[in-house]
């Protein structure tokens, strides 16, 4: 197979990026694999999840358009303390799919302005290799493939997505449902421990899976963390199931 099954330590060595190495180092000190996604509408919600996933999770990732009342001082400032006392990256799931000039345009303007905040930022790679160059205060994620049921992300599409993703040094790692080259982190969205969709496309495996099957570095939780009653119990579940999935497939 093309993905060989590769401890963190092992990914440590062989990483470039300085974004990688920060990512990996806080994976083998929490023993945690898991990024939760805040996919919250409101600051005050985005900062109590944060408050209490913080400690389990190696990252957070934010769809930070969504927040109805975001204020980049009330915002940002209290969450990137947040993110540092408790030791998580913030990943801007933006996923930019515009020419270079937007994709400059659209990372560092705006109310967001994403480049100052965020370590990781997902981007598609249909603009090509060029648009990927702007990114520059963030290590990139490309989205390679797609959970969604009905993706046009077929085996061609991967396979040239891929290709820029292993050649750009920007890029550390791809969203996808399937495996990827050794040389890429591997994000898996699409993990749920409890249900199987979302009536709405969503496709969900089970961290067994993708860690066994997929080989994936990383898991990434919405709603089973988020929607649960207890949002810091459910994170800690989540952790231990991706930390266990890790070490069996070893
Ligand atoms: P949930 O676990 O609630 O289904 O959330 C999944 C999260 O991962 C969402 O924020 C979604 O935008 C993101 N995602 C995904 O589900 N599938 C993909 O292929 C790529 C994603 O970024």
């Amino acid at each position: 197979e093309k993905r060989t099954r590769k401890s963190y330590e092992e990914k440590n060595k062989e990483t470039q990026h300085h974004i990688s190495q920060k990512l990996i180092n806080i994976a083998i000190a929490k023993k945690s694999n898991l990024i939760a996604s805040a996919d919250v509408l409101t600051t005050s919600e985005l900062l109590s999840l944060a408050e209490k996933v913080g400690p389990n999770i190696v990252a957070l990732k934010t769809h930070i358009d969504i927040i109805t009342d975001f204020d980049y001082e009330k915002t940002i400032v209290p969450l990137l303390e947040i993110a540092k006392r408790h030791d998580f990256l913030l990943m801007e799931d933006r996923k930019f799919a515009d020419i270079g000039n937007t994709q400059e345009l659209q990372y560092s303007y705006g109310i967001y302005r994403i480049s100052s905040w965020a370590d990781l930022v997902t981007s598609q790679v249909i603009g090509g290799y060029a648009a990927m160059e702007y990114f520059l205060n963030s290590g990139i994620v490309a989205i390679l493939g797609m959970s969604s049921k009905g993706t046009l992300t077929d085996n061609h599409y991967r396979n040239e997505a891929e290709k820029i993703a292993i050649e750009h040094p920007n890029i550390i790692g791809g969203v996808c449902q399937n495996e990827i080259s050794d040389s890429l982190l591997l994000f898996t969205p699409g993990v749920n421990l409890a249900t199987a969709g979302d009536g709405k496309g969503q496709q969900y495996n089970t961290p067994e899976h993708v860690f066994k099957n997929l080989h994936s570095d990383f898991i990434i939780v919405g709603r089973g963390i988020y929607k649960a009653d207890d949002a810091e119990k459910a994170s800690l579940e989540y952790k231990i199931a991706g930390w266990n999935a890790y070490l069996a497939s070893l």
